[in-house]
This record gives structure tokens, C-alpha cells and sequence, in this order.
């Protein structure tokens, strides 16, 4: 009875409308993606065959197809995103998040979405301009740039920035998972590279790292730099990684003003089997998130945790330490249930001082569905905080809403990149 009333004096008093329109109108910055700009090649995704294969729906295939993975990843591209339309598409009606944000793209080109094949659709993408088409999309999705993952221990990805400029509507960021994670298997590329460093990173090497960094933020010009951390991640911990990060990556961050954003919790391959699709996910230690924070007070950092355990001590933890950005609701955990779940504990406990979501496509044309369902979920959580708000006493005007909508999804994070 209470929220329908709230329901209905949002809808009488405009908040409701106020709420969309602001959603509708303010164009949104995906703060993390795996998209790359059209100089980098061949790296960045985009058309049906990849949307179709995207690792979200190869781990959904084995579930309603008798294939084993080995027989998948045996085939071509062009026969993987047709055994996976026929078992998702076509042979059950697509209602999970990820199948279901494919329909929603092909209507969003005026594609069929239950044909028996998709001849139709590989045709339109096949016509288009990738440049113009970028344009498109990102209009389309109501975004007007966005945040790349850039890796450069990646042998394909590196030596394209030797001559990539840059582009207004992709920024690049430094990603350290091989540096940090897997320092073992890469250090002999930094050492190909002219750096010396050594399998202990010891002695002289954490200097090299550094110089390594700065090189590398002198060439990318990135907006922050990046790692996945798993759920067991300690910190600080007497270990390669622990060094690193303290000693290398950290002084970095403060010495290039940038943030690092921290992502943690997933069991890396669980399922090996399953490739790029078999990672899972586990509860994490946010005591190193606390140690992050207080014992660095000079570092900025975006944070997104995996688990949907972990997500109020996030919350908490970022109450203590303004120095914590709260940021997306990522991989399971986008799904309208947990996003609504989320969003509103985080507005509850901080206010709009986070960032609500990021895409995290790796197609590009996936950034029309999530960020379009990302409106939809928003759009009556935002209603309902202001109708209570308007309940208790203080009404907000359309200007308050826009603020508070440009603030979550644009100016938190031009402040944390210093470019507010
Ligand atoms: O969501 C994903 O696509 C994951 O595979 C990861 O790439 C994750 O987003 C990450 O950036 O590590
Ligand atoms: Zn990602």
C-alpha cells in the first residue's frame, strides 16, 4: 500500500517524468568496457556473429545443448553463433539477460528477432562503415564515450600504440592483470621491451616497473589504470604481487594523478574447459580494500566487487573512505534483480556519490541493450528515492534530478580522472 502511494504521487507530481527525462537526456560515460577505438584494429568487436558468441551466452549454450565444449570451440566463428541461435534462439524462447539483450539489439536496427537463421542480420552488419556505425551505436546508446581496457603486455594490442592517436569517444586505460597477477609468464616481455626485471622482481626491478609504467602512461595517456583481482586477493601481502602493487603501481597512480580501479572477485577458471566463459566467482576479503584505502590515502580508486555478498561492505567501506568510488554492478551481478538490489542499498547508504554501472561490452552493439536496461532499472528506483524524499518533507525539482543523474553517470568520474 505505501509504494503504491509513492507510486502514485511520483506519477502526480512529475518525479516520475522528471526521472525519465533526465535518464533519457543526459548522455552517460561507460566507464568500462572491452571496446577498442577503430585504430587499434582488428581488437575491437562488433556485428551478429560476435554478438552471438559472446562468452555471457557460450557459458548459457551447454546448458540447452548436447555440444561439448570441445566441439565448440573446435568450430568457426560463423558455426559457433549458429549452434548457439539455434539452441538459445531458437529452440527456447531467449528470457535470460544476455540472450534477451541480444533480441533487444536486433530490434534496435529494425532486424528480425526470431527468424530461423541469421542471414538477414549478417547482411546488415556486413553493409555498414564501422566508423559511421560507431557513431550510430554509442547515439543509440545514449553514451558519449567509452573507457577501453588496454593491455600492454598484450603482443597483439602493444605495438598498434606506436602509432595510435587518439579518438574523442574511446579513452584508454592501463590494465596490469599480466603485471600483477601473472608477473611469472610475462616478465620477459617487459625485459624484451628494454625493462630490467627479473622472475623475483627484485632489487632494481621494481624501479623498472615503474619506468615501464611511465612509459606506457606517456604513450597510452590513460584515464586510469586497471586490475581483476581474485576473491583469495590479500593486501598487503609479503608476495610479487603484494610488492608490485605497494611499491610499483601505487606510487605510479600518485605520481600520474590517476585512479586505479580495482576489481575483485572472481575464481579464475573454475571450468577451463570453458575458456574466456569459465570463471566464477567467490566472496572476498574486503579488509584489503580498508588497508587500499587507509594506508594510501593519497591514491583515488575505483571499486567493483563480484560478489553479491561482498556489495554492503562496499558500501560501508566507502563511508569510512572518500577515497573509494563504488562503481557498476558487474558480470552476474548485472541482472535487473541484483542491479535494483544494489543500487538501492548504495543510494541508501551513500547517497550519489557512485557511479551506478558500466557496460563491460566487448561487442560494441551490446552497449545499446545494457545501458538501455540500465535506464529501465533505474528509472523507478530513482522515482521511488525522490517520492520518499518529497514524502518527508522536501520536494526536488527537475534541476535537483538532473544534477543528481549527470553526477552518478558523468561528473563522478570526470572528478575521480581529474577532468572536473
Ligand atoms: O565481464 C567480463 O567480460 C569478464 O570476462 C571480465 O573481462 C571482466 O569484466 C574484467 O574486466 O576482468
Ligand atoms: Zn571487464
Amino acid at each position: 500500500m505505501a509504494s503504491l502511494l509513492t507510486h502514485d504521487r511520483a506519477a502526480a507530481s512529475g518525479i516520475a517524468l522528471h526521472v525519465e527525462h533526465a535518464l533519457q537526456s543526459i548522455p552517460f560515460i561507460d566507464i568500462h568496457t572491452h571496446l577498442f577505438m577503430p585504430a587499434l584494429g582488428r581488437l575491437g568487436l562488433w556485428g551478429i556473429d560476435e554478438l552471438i558468441t559472446y562468452h555471457y551466452l557460450e557459458a548459457e549454450l551447454f546448458r540447452s545443448s548436447t555440444l561439448t565444449p570441445e566441439q565448440y570451440f573446435a568450430m568457426s566463428k560463423r558455426e559457433k553463433a549458429d549452434a548457439i541461435w539455434q539452441a538459445l534462439f531458437v529452440d527456447n524462447p531467449p528470457v535470460s539477460e544476455s540472450t534477451r539483450g541480444v533480441v533487444a539489439v536486433l530490434q534496435a536496427f529494425d532486424l528480425p528477432t526470431s527468424s530461423p537463421d541469421l542471414r538477414e542480420a549478417r547482411a546488415f552488419f556486413e553493409s555498414r562503415q564501422l566508423d559511421s556505425h560507431i557513431d550510430h551505436v554509442l547515439k543509440l546508446a545514449g553514451i558519449s564515450e567509452v573507457v577501453m581496457t588496454n593491455d600492454p603486455l598484450d603482443p597483439e594490442e602493444a605495438p598498434l600504440w606506436e602509432r595510435a592517436g587518439a579518438d574523442r569517444r574511446f579513452h584508454p586505460v592501463l590494465r596490469l592483470d599480466r603485471i600483477l597477477n601473472k608477473w611469472p609468464d610475462h616478465w620477459r616481455v617487459l625485459e624484451s621491451q628494454g625493462y630490467r626485471v627479473d622472475a623475483e622482481a627484485s632489487g632494481g626491478a621494481i624501479a623498472e616497473t615503474r619506468r615501464f609504467l611511465a612509459d606506457w602512461c606517456k604513450r597510452m595517456k590513460p584515464v586510469y589504470m586497471a586490475v581483476s583481482l581474485p576473491d583469495t586477493f590479500q593486501f598487503p601481502e609479503n608476495s610479487l604481487r603484494g610488492r608490485l602493487l605497494a611499491e610499483a603501481v601505487l606510487p605510479s597512480c600518485r605520481e600520474f594523478d590517476l585512479p586505479l580501479s580495482t576489481m575483485i572477485g572472481p575464481r579464475y577458471q573454475v571450468n577451463p574447459r570453458l575458456k574466456l566463459a569459465g570463471d566464477g566467482v567467490g566472496k572476498a576479503d574486503l579488509r584489503a580494500v580498508e588497508r587500499l584505502a587507509a594506508d594510501y590515502p593519497d591514491n583515488r580508486y575505483f571499486i567493483s566487487v563480484l560478489s553479491r555478498e561482498n556489495q554492503h561492505e562496499l558500501c560501508v567501506y566507502s563511508r569510512k573512505f572518500a577515497n573509494l568510488m563504488p562503481f557498476g554492478c558487474w558480470w552476474f551481478l548485472n541482472n535487473p534483480s541484483i542491479v535494483e538490489e544494489i543500487t538501492r542499498e548504495r543510494i541508501e547508504m551513500i547517497g550519489t556519490s557512485f557511479i551506478p554501472q558500466h557496460s563491460d561490452a566487448r561487442v560494441l552493439e551490446q552497449v545499446v541493450y545494457k545501458w538501455r536496461n540500465t535506464r529501465r532499472t533505474l528509472a523507478p528506483i530513482l522515482t521511488n528515492s525522490y517520492s520518499l524524499l518529497a514524502e518527508d518533507g522536501r520536494a526536488v525539482t527537475r534541476a535537483d534530478i538532473e544534477q543528481d543523474v549527470r553526477r552518478m553517470f558523468r561528473t563522478n568520474f570526470e572528478r575521480w580522472i581529474r577532468r572536473a
